[in-house]
């Protein structure tokens, strides 16, 4: 089934040739089908892991689950839009989509370009990330003296170190901690709010 025409579920696609991966397709959302990068939905699955599990991938492609960047890579190649799903523990739901996604092979770590910024969620915590490098904490390419992988326990485009953390490791309720599921400013009054629920999600531009 071709997943351009219909689709919701896991399905194995083909970008470039030599070269097919599986993926969750999801139409259940507007205008779709979309690919579902990365999703969190419970804390049943590590997300403190090396560079290699993260350009591999890891996770249930039907729960928790990072697609991985040699894939995301092969679908950004073409003209891409991302979309990013958000819920707090409190149960607010809010989204951010980019009009211009793309993440780089891994001769340039995965590099990110993330631009185009629409959505109903009220800040804007990717752009701090453009342009950077992917980072796990077995390979430090962040701006940081230290390693902000290390020490926010995820595997991202970090900084100096983040605005967005949506790979942290720590899946708790409103503890005080930097190294859990973060979307900066999701509260006005909040600078570091934890999400409960996070999914990131692809679909090809419209020429
Ligand atoms: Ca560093």
């Amino acid at each position: 089934m071709d997943p351009d025409v219909f689709c919701s579920g896991v399905y194995l696609i083909t970008p470039s040739q030599g070269v097919s991966f599986k993926m969750y397709c999801d139409m259940d959302i507007a205008n779709g089908p979309w690919t579902v990068i990365q999703n969190r939905q419970n804390g049943s699955e590590e997300f403190y892991r090396p560079w290699d599990d993260y350009r591999k991938g890891f996770g249930n492609l039907l729960g928790n689950f990072w697609l991985g960047n040699e894939a995301i890579h092969y679908i950004t190649v073409s003209p891409s839009v991302l979309r990013i799903e958000l819920v707090s523990w409190l149960g607010d739901a809010r989204h951010a989509e980019y009009s211009t996604f793309r993440v780089e092979n891994e001769a340039d770590n995965y590099r990110l370009t993330v631009s185009g910024f629409s959505g109903d969620v009220r800040y804007d915590a990717m752009d701090f990330h453009n342009g950077m490098a992917f980072s796990t904490y077995d390979r430090d390419n962040d701006l940081n003296s230290g390693n902000c992988a290390a020490d926010y326990q995820g595997g991202w485009w970090y900084r100096r170190c983040y605005d967005a953390n949506l790979n942290g490791r720590v899946y708790i309720n409103g503890s005080d901690t930097f190294q859990s599921l973060v979307w900066d400013y999701f509260y006005q009054d909040g600078q570091y709010p934890h999400m409960m629920t996070t999914r990131m999600l692809v679909k090809r531009s419209l020429p």
